[in-house]
């Protein structure tokens, strides 16, 4: 006999949150905007601020590619621009310190640690491992992996899925903290959780929407989270 608890929802049952890094724990997206902004005046190609959002998530390549537009170029030269561009972006790096974590987020992982969840990082960025270290938050961090560990950046959800693994997580055990449309894409398809930080017009797919991580507390999200049906069960 099947028992179908129908009425019966409660919250899932979560034992890890996997962060996307750039826009989430630090805003490396004025760093990137800068130094896109940098490499396109030396090109002569036009870019602005509002052609940077549309890069947000994306890898750096499919970035440039975004940026040049109809242009064909030698691919010797699109391997120059993208070495330029992060050479520009790591003199940003240096100088990073935990002072460039946004605000909410050591705390949060505070929290996270206190209550035993699992925590992960799954971002776009090469320069990840980088980051995090500048920031002096890889102690309260069980793994962190980028889409150059796997097949398909996002919005394919990959990087998620190998970063569940990498925790020994099903997905539906995870929440999802991202910032760009492509990140919540990615996270939905992976099957789980998604907690999307600004406006609407952009994270609005995921589950829950907040402004930021600023004084949100991990009771709070879960709080939040749709309760879900009982899983069916055999007797
Ligand atoms: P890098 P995330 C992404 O980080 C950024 O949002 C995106 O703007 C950037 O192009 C991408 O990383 C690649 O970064 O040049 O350092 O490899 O949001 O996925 O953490
Ligand atoms: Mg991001």
């Amino acid at each position: 006999m099947i028992l179908n608890n129908k009425n019966n929802l409660h919250p899932p049952d979560i034992r890890g949150v996997i962060f996307d890094m750039d826009g989430v724990l630090t805003d490396t997206v004025e760093f990137h905007y800068q130094t896109w902004q940098k490499l396109a005046d030396e090109e002569g190609i036009p870019f602005d601020r509002e052609a940077n959002e549309a890069l947000r998530g994306l890898s750096r390549r499919d970035s440039l590619m975004r940026i040049l537009g109809d242009r064909q170029l030698p691919q010797a030269t699109i391997e120059e621009m993208l070495e330029r561009k992060n050479h520009y972006f790591l003199e940003y790096v240096e100088k990073m310190t935990s002072a460039d974590l946004l605000p909410g987020v050591a705390s949060l992982l505070d929290e996270l640690r206190r209550s035993q969840m699992k925590v992960g990082i799954a971002s776009a960025s090469k320069n990840v491992q980088a980051v995090i270290f500048r920031l002096g938050i890889r102690d309260r961090i069980d793994t962190i992996t980028n889409v150059y560990n796997v097949k398909n950046p996002k919005p394919a959800p990959d990087v998620f899925l190998h970063a569940a693994e990498q925790l020994n997580l099903k997905s539906s055990e995870c929440v999802v903290v991202e910032d760009a449309e492509a990140g919540v894409e990615a996270a939905l398809a992976a099957g789980m959780w998604v907690l999307g930080l600004g406006p609407v017009e952009r994270v609005g797919a995921a589950h829950i929407v907040l402004p930021s991580l600023e004084g949100v507390k991990w009771t709070d999200i879960l709080a939040k989270l749709p309760r879900v049906e009982e899983e069916k069960t055999m007797v």
